[in-house]
């Protein structure tokens, strides 16, 4: 018998993902570096479906029914690299290399151009979920071509989370598109966790709430529209206790985020395609920011002077700004995800991909960690453009029903930015995404005096109001206009 799909590389991410495969009727050929853990597999999990382990490339590639389809989870980088090549030179024209690892979507456009032109497919695959999504079902967001898609959509069909009755997994386009959707679906989760701890610092610093007090918040917050996998797994944290020192475990947590890069190479992404994605880049500064140890040591020596964190709101009050402060999660989240979704949109034009945006919003109701029922809306809202139900919009913020959902809860938001502000509390995600709005609201914006200043140093021109073409003041001259195209 032969295995219709392999995986390469059991480290966690891999044998779990190898284990899912065969727990749902896959014939799963596994192979690694180091033949120790391929046996540890075997002997531990062996007996859970059908498993070809192979000690030699060769003999694993050898193993798959055509055409052959091998799943690669082994360390992103050189050692991808290493690992396409190895199959490339042992498989034949037709058959398909996946990479599930998080590569960056650039090296996957690389990696696809060189394996096509061998003959062979090459999908870059988005796995998020982590190690427990990977063995019960993660979200997938695979690129490469439709025909791949033929043989490794039900592959994946079978594995994948379930949300509503519907894997979590769709073809995302060809080439980088599925390691793109990824790396934003990574920087949407920044701009979601971040949210959800200044809502937090607002209740703990700005109201002196406990954790415990917290965690039962946010238990009731999951009740409603922030129901999600981040909300529910945030009151769990709150909730914890240190066992050594009976302390809340959020105060014996050293305050100092760590990032493994999606988020920075959303933000440089973003940078480079001019899409303003205002919460994934304060997500990412404010995780630097927590990071610079120097200046928080001088601070903790010669502290800088300001208020102090309270809020100074009364205990008959607390509950009313406990709800505002929802309400400025809610919309500030909002703003986060529709600017994730113009970079998709953004990175589809400039890389000619087909993505369909209510299928994304789908495929990560179930299986990822920004899971969430909020996603139902961010994929109607496309669905009903895509069936003509409704008229295309620019941004998720002008879909009729987010509007008014920001319409409804932006008194709050206002109240809670302008409060924690002069608390001296820091809130640079919920306060940069009304900036955004109000941006996106005004008429005028002062970007007409930065085209004069732009002109006057620069004679970099600028355009009129009242006539097309570009024009240039003759500032050093007589200051009159001229026209200049
Ligand atoms: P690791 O990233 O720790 O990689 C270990 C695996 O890489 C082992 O199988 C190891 O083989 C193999 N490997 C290395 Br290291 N160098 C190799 C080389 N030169 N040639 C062949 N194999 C080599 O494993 P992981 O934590 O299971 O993650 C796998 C992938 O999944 C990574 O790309 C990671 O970024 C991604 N990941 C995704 C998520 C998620 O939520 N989506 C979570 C965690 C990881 P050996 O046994 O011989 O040393």
């Amino acid at each position: 018998k032969k295995a219709n799909i392999g995986v390469v590389g059991l480290a966690v991410m891999g044998s779990n993902l190898a284990r899912n495969l065969a727990h749902h009727g896959n014939t799963v050929a596994v192979f690694n570096r180091t033949y120790a853990r391929t046996e540890t597999l075997m002997k531990e999990h062996g007996t859970e479906g059908d498993f070809i382990p192979a000690k030699t490339i060769e003999e694993f590639v050898a193993s798959l029914s055509k055409p052959r389809t091998a799943i690669i989870m082994v360390k992103a980088g050189a050692p991808t690299d290493a690992m396409i090549e190895a199959l490339a030179d042992a498989m034949e024209p037709g058959d398909i290399i996946v990479d599930g690892g998080n590569s960056f979507y650039k090296d996957t456009i690389r990696r696809e151009k060189a394996i096509r032109a061998r003959g062979l497919h090459f999908v870059g695959c988005g796995i998020s979920g982590g190690e427990e999504g990977a063995l019960n079902g993660p979200s997938m967001m695979p690129g490469g071509t439709e025909e791949s898609w033929k043989t490794l959509g039900p592959i994946l069909k079978s594995i994948a989370a379930v949300a509503e009755g519907e894997p979590c997994v769709t073809h995302i386009g060809t080439d980088g598109a599925g390691h793109f959707v990824k790396m934003v679906h990574n920087g949407i989760e920044y701009a979601d966790m971040q949210l959800i701890g200044e809502s937090y610092d607002l209740l703990r610093r700005g109201l002196g709430m406990t954790p415990q007090q917290i965690g039962d918040v946010f238990d009731e917050w999951n009740k409603g529209d922030l129901n999600s996998y981040l909300v529910e797994i945030t009151s769990e944290v709150l909730h914890q206790v240190d066992a050594k020192t009976g302390k809340p475990f959020v105060d014996i947590v050293v305050d100092k985020a760590g990032m493994k890069g999606t988020g920075t190479w959303t933000v440089q992404t973003a940078l480079s395609l001019a899409v303003p994605v205002t919460g994934i880049a304060e997500a990412v500064f404010s995780r630097g920011l927590s990071g610079m140890s120097e200046q928080r040591a001088e601070n903790a020596r010669t502290p800088l002077t300001g208020p102090n964190g309270d809020l100074g709101i009364d205990d008959a009050d607390k509950a009313a700004f406990v709800e505002a402060v929802r309400q400025a999660l809610y919309a500030s989240k909002i703003v986060a995800y529709a600017q994730g979704f113009d970079e998709i949109q953004a990175g589809a034009k400039e890389y000619g991909w087909k993505i369909d945006l209510g299928a994304v919003a789908r495929i990560w109701r179930g299986g990822c960690i920004i899971r969430a029922k909020f996603l139902n809306r961010i994929s109607e809202a496309y669905d009903n453009v895509a069936a003509g139900k409704q008229e295309a919009f620019s941004s998720l913020l002008f879909d009729d029903y987010f509007t008014k959902a920001v319409e409804s809860a932006q008194e709050a938001w206002r109240e809670v930015v302008a409060k924690a502000a002069l608390a001296g509390i820091p809130v640079p995600a919920f306060s940069s995404s009304l900036s955004y709005y109000d941006g996106l609201r005004s008429k005028r914006l002062p970007a007409a005096l930065i085209q004069g200043q732009r002109d006057f140093f620069g004679a970099h021109t600028y355009g009129r109001v009242d006539q097309p073409g570009a024009f240039h003041t003759l500032w050093s001259g007589d200051r009159s206009e001229i026209q200049t195209a």
